[in-house]
């Protein structure tokens, strides 16, 4: 019997893209985008138009695994372990934890996980309901956009900015730092809309990505230089009175403060940090202020500097002095997730905490320095780590502390994975997870404003269960008699769509949002009062910042000891600091876009199209060095090295270097990219610092090249 059966794209994408799952008898046979989907329309990105390679690969951890091979040593795959049973593994698994917990405190006991399932209750709900119960330490969620939120929000109080289908009215679009061809596909149709109705495109990157290829206006700019652009770009603005004055007056507040602090950013001065020029900032800031409506989607590689934070306040900043808020096709787009106020208390119950063993809130790790928190930490030291929907391996930044953390003998590291990745090598169980064809979720997103159900297509593979069961199933074993650890898919979903934010605006965007309708209708766009109008969330003010107005001065930073205006602070790893007389080359450690973050390093069919061993570098950079075309270069700094293959002239500015994130164990050296950045945390945010990361390159021999363990 063949059935069609519509689910959600859980990965971590703004895209949330709605799919149609083809199932013949027990088995999926076809996906395709949901045609009638207002957001995504039916069409899927490469990776996604792949995915029943990834769901049937043969790589899939199916069943409880315990290992055999030393820990980090053996072949990386089903191999290096022993099948058992669920049973044996959850009890070993909750012995181990209590045994933990009575020894070193449950803080000795840290859950890492991050967006590997972006499902409310698979990123969430129970697991979180599980480790609060048992006083583990908790994760600073971090790793991704911590930085850019927190700067966004000490201007508007909130993410939520323009929708997608906006952007098809907007007549200037700035692609800052965002990649929008590469990890945004599904927002693409709306610029070509507009660039159809005569709409001009301008692309800041550093990296000469697909989008910057297709604009109408590229500008590089040096990493780590947006926020003194930003306050360049107002000071044009303000000094040739191009701002709304009517809408400044109104709707923000520290706009005198403003207009003193960006006269230290003219852009003589600021061209030469920026390598962008006087007269094209001038242009710039003069076309935005002026061609009307204007939209910016900035996206997060501007906040993965140590200045990022304030680098996305300041671009904020832009559309509140313009009052491009007030118009269709304006505004600013950075993340839309704030305006899904889902229950998160009843979902993630943090009053849980006060039954544990602690009594009381546990102490909070960043997920940004795990190999600190693995290798120095004390008082009490890990002692157990469980990983879920998170490949840290790769992903964390100096993976060279983190993989001698995760090495460490004394570690019990349990890993649910749906594959053998650089972090199951490590794990003392690896547990089987399902994928989003086999199991359900409810969903929102970040890139547009609708609410979805993702609907298990197909049954489970082998023995291979959610997150939401393992922990539900790991609960009972410990002991745990909450009613809560024991609730169904469908009743979390609908305590998820009951909104207690307090806030009526935010919890009225959510009303009349059913579980029921939402199984019916598949997408509901948030209930914004508007119809199918576009939603214009600052047209008259009504920011969600303590004043309600946007803080162009924000009083809260003050109070934190932090400039309540910004500035522009060079990283301390970019090419003007110290360390750059050793390492004088700025490493963007990029996104691939055939891949995302680490997840589909490992599909076959996607491989292909991508060339994860490369080393991007300028001929100019190249010369000097005497590095060629094709050849194999390292590519270090004081925390590690890399070997990668240069291509010259490649997407990059000189002092600019460029690579992607890849699986180590499918590197011919066996490093990640990551192993040469650092823990450095942003100046807003706590988030990490990948794109401020000095290295050096050195071409090594033909020979020598691929890598001696
Ligand atoms: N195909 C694909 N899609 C993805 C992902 C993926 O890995 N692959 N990842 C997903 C995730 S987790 C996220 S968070 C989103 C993020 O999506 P993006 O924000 O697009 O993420 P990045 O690729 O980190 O950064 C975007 C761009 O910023 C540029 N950039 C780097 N440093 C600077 C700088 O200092 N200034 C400026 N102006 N630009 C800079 C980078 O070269 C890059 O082209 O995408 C999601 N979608
Ligand atoms: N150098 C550098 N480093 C980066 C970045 C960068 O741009 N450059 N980007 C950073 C960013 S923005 C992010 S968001 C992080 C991403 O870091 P992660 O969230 O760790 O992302 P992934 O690498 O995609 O790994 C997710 C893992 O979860 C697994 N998974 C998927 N669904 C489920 C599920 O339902 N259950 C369980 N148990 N597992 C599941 C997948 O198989 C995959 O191995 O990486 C960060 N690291
Ligand atoms: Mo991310």
């Amino acid at each position: 019997m063949k059935k069609v059966v519509r689910a959600v794209c859980p990965h971590d994408c703004p895209d949330a893209c709605g799919v149609l799952i083809t199932v013949e008898g027990d088995r999926a046979t076809k996906i395709q985008g949901d045609p009638a989907h207002p957001v995504t329309q039916g069409f899927l990105c490469a990776k996604v138009t792949k995915y029943l390679d990834r769901v049937y690969s043969p790589d899939r951890v199916l069943y409880p695994m315990r290992r055999n091979a030393p820990k980090g040593k053996g072949k990386g795959d089903a191999s290096d372990f022993t099948r058992i049973s669920w049973d044996e593994a959850l009890n070993e698994i909750a012995a181990r934890l209590k045994k933990t917990s009575d020894e070193f405190g449950p803080e000795s006991i840290l859950p890492y996980s991050y967006a590997g399932n972006m499902g409310v209750l698979g990123y969430a709900g129970m697991a979180f309901r599980f480790f609060h119960r048992l006083g583990a330490s908790q994760l600073n969620r971090t790793i991704c956009a911590t930085a850019g939120a927190a700067g966004n929000m000490s201007v508007t109080g909130r993410n939520i900015g323009t929708e997608p289908q906006q952007f098809a009215k907007s007549k200037y679009i700035i692609a800052w730092g965002a990649n929008i061809h590469g990890t945004n596909i599904h927002l693409w149709p709306f610029i070509e809309q507009a660039r159809q109705n005569g709409a001009k495109l301008v692309v800041i990157d550093p990296y000469v990505t697909r989008t910057a290829k297709a604009a109408d206006w590229y500008l590089p700019i040096n990493p780590g230089t947006d926020v003194a652009l930003a306050l360049s770009l107002m000071h044009v603005i303000i000094n040739e009175s191009l701002h709304d004055a009517d809408y400044v007056n109104k709707y923000t507040v520290g706009f005198e403060q403003l207009k003193q602090r960006v006269q230290e950013y003219p852009p003589e001065k600021v061209a030469v940090w920026t390598g962008i020029s006087a007269d094209d900032i001038r242009k710039l800031a003069r076309e935005y202020a002026t061609s009307k409506p204007a939209a910016i989607r900035v996206n997060y590689g501007v906040q993965r500097a140590e200045n990022g934070g304030s680098a996305v306040r300041a671009i904020a900043m832009l559309p509140c002095i313009t009052g491009s808020w007030k118009e269709v096709g304006g505004g600013l787009m950075l993340s839309l997730s704030g305006a899904f106020a889902m229950n998160n208390a009843a979902l993630e119950r943090p009053d849980l905490m006060a039954k544990s063993p602690l009594g009381r809130g546990a102490r909070m790790l960043n997920m940004v320095e795990l190999g600190s928190a693995l290798n120095i930490l004390n008082d009490p030291p890990v002692k157990a780590v469980f990983v879920f929907n998170s490949n840290p391996a790769v992903v964390a930044p100096d993976t060279n502390a983190v993989v001698r953390g995760f090495s460490r003998p004394d570690l019990y590291t349990v890993v649910h994975e749906q594959f053998f990745t650089d972090t199951t090598r490590f794990a003392d169980i690896v547990l089987p997870a399902t994928t989003f064809f086999e199991h359900k979720d409810l969903t929102k997103a970040y890139g547009h404003t609708f609410v979805q159900v993702s609907n298990q297509a197909i049954a489970p593979l082998g023995e291979c269960r959610s997150n939401h069961e393992v922990f539900s199933d790991l609960a009972v074993r410990m002991g745990f008699t909450e009613p809560c650890f024991r609730e169904t898919v469908d009743e979390m979903i609908d305590l998820a769509l009951k909104p207690a934010s307090g806030n009526p605006k935010l919890d009225g965007w959510l009303s009349g949002i059913t579980r029921e309708r939402l199984e019916k209708e598949g997408h509901v766009r948030l209930n914004f009062g508007v119809g199918d109008e576009p939603f214009l969330p600052y047209a008259q003010g009504g920011f969600f910042t303590p004043s309600g107005k946007a803080e162009l001065y924000s009083e809260m930073l003050a109070s934190q000891g932090l400039d309540p205006l910004a500035s522009f602070v060079a990283p301390n790893e970019s090419r003007h600091s110290e360390m750059a007389k050793t390492f004088p080359l700025e490493l963007l450690s990029r996104k691939a876009d055939n891949f995302l973050n680490s997840s589909f390093c490992n599909v076959d069919s996607l491989k292909k199209m991508e060339s994860p061993d490369l080393l991007e570098i300028h001929t100019h950079d190249a010369q000097r060095r005497g590095i060629r075309e094709g050849d194999w270069v390292r590519v270090f700094n004081d925390r590690g090295e890399v070997r990668l293959k240069a291509r010259v002239n490649g997407s990059v500015a000189q002092g600019v270097v460029a690579a992607r994130l890849n699986w180590a164990a499918l590197a011919p050296d066996g490093k990640c990219i990551n192993v040469l950045t650092s823990e450095t945390l942003t100046d807003l945010g706590e988030g990490p610092a990948f794109y401020s990361c000095l290295v050096e390159v050195a071409p090594i021999e033909a020979a020598q090249a691929g890598g001696d363990d």
